[in-house]
């Protein structure tokens, strides 16, 4: 409790804090909601959740919705690196505007190159405005990886040619938190898959400030907007796990929050995509699916207006949210190695009733990732 109470002061002054320094937006949310014909009870059920999904109790729910009231207050700048721009597609691709798109309008988004009107000359005088004005204020979130290799030549952007890893490097100095979104930013992605000819890294191995990393293949909208609303709220890093991702989404496998696990439990697995199994919902273990190794909530927030994610739609998870996920992870449609995972003699079909459970698997991940990761190395 006490920490709770802690905490709840800390929102409070921080979110007074922010009340003092001026708008950027004309509208506010609420109209703007109202616009969208999202009613104020829905708006409501939405701040419930993000509560919930941030694992705080309830009597923060109005703290979050003064959180999102004040989100126009940070200034936010949004660099494309080496990637495929599909966590911004996550985000604002929906057919109907969804809160969690609304918020991203209504934030002040300074810079964001497949969004904004600018270009060429005018787009980097923006960018160079917008880190004069708001130094030490503003929130960077970056897509993509780092190509490093050769100066960072790989990619070069805008009018002056200026590398991705320059760009970086001169709008994280005075940013006030950095949050690498999707996995290529977090981890390098496909462009760091082996042999990575372009050196490409992670945010967090070429600054030298923290880094949270919104993992994902893209991240989900909910995992994106929960990360800035919980530092609108408090300012600070959230708890991390072992790879910089926040715990409140990345602390469960996939495994144990999926609607399928309880035919894994059976050992009732597809054999084949289209089969009566697969009709059935069984599980897509033997199909490839890397759920035991990966860590995320996607089954809870899921994707595209919540509609549906990887596994519900009837493939496996390929474990975009892991460091290396293209190295380690394939072939994505096959089980890896049973018997390197176990350390025993196991295969796909006894896997419901053998060491495969929650310990074993949970505590193997990781490992597992740096086994591969050794494996490759050797080769
Ligand atoms: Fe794409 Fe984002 Fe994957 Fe990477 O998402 S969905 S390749 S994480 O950086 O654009
Ligand atoms: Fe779900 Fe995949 Fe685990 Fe099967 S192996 S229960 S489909 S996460
Ligand atoms: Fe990625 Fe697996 Fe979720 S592939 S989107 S972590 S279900």
């Amino acid at each position: 409790m006490n920490d709770y109470t802690s905490l709840f002061k800390r929102a409070t002054s921080q979110l007074e804090a922010l009340s003092k320094l001026s708008s950027t937006k004309e509208e506010s949310i609420e109209t703007m909601l109202e616009k969208n014909s999202v009613s104020r009870r829905d708006f409501l059920k939405w701040t419930a959740s993000i509560t919930a999904m941030l694992a705080l109790p309830a009597h923060f729910t109005p703290l979050v919705a003064d959180a999102v009231k004040l989100a126009n207050r940070l200034p936010v700048i949004w660099l494309h690196l080496a990637e495929c721009t599909g966590c911004s597609e996550s985000l604002i691709r929906t057919n109907s505007p969804t809160i969690d798109s609304l918020i991203f309008d209504y934030i002040s988004l300074e810079y964001h190159e497949t969004l904004m009107a600018a270009a060429g000359w005018q787009a980097e005088e923006n960018l160079e405005n917008a880190i004069k004005n708001y130094k030490d204020r503003y929130i960077l979130l970056v897509e993509g990886g780092v190509p490093t290799a050769m100066n960072g030549q790989y990619l070069t952007i805008g009018a002056h040619a200026r590398t991705g890893l320059d760009l970086l490097k001169h709008t994280a100095s005075s940013a006030a938190a950095i949050f690498s979104i999707g996995t290529c930013a977090s981890f390098g992605g496909v462009q760091a898959a082996a042999p990575n000819p372009t050196g490409t890294k992670g945010v967090d191995k070429v600054i030298s400030k923290p880094v949270i990393n919104v993992a994902g293949c893209p991240p989900s909208e909910k995992n994106i907007v929960g990360t800035l609303v919980h530092f609108i709220l408090f300012g600070t890093l959230p708890a991390l796990d072992n790879y910089n991702r926040p715990k409140w989404a990345y602390a469960n496998r996939i495994h144990d929050l999926c609607e399928r696990r309880g035919h894994f439990d059976a050992g009732e697995f597809v054999e084949e995509f289209g089969d009566d199994g697969a009709k059935e919902g069984w599980c897509l273990y033997k199909q490839g699916c890397k759920g035991p190794y990966t860590f995320n909530n996607c089954s809870i927030e899921r994707f595209n207006q919540h509609t549906n994610w990887p596994i519900g739609a009837g493939h496996g998870c390929m474990g975009c949210s892991e460091p290396d996920f293209w190295d380690t992870m394939g072939p994505f449609e096959k089980p890896i190695d049973d018997n390197l995972l176990m350390g025993l003699n196991t295969t796909a079909d006894n896997v419901g009733t053998t060491l495969l459970t929650a310990t074993a698997i949970g505590i193997g991940a990781h490992a597992v990732s740096s086994l591969f990761a050794k494996k490759n190395e050797e080769k």
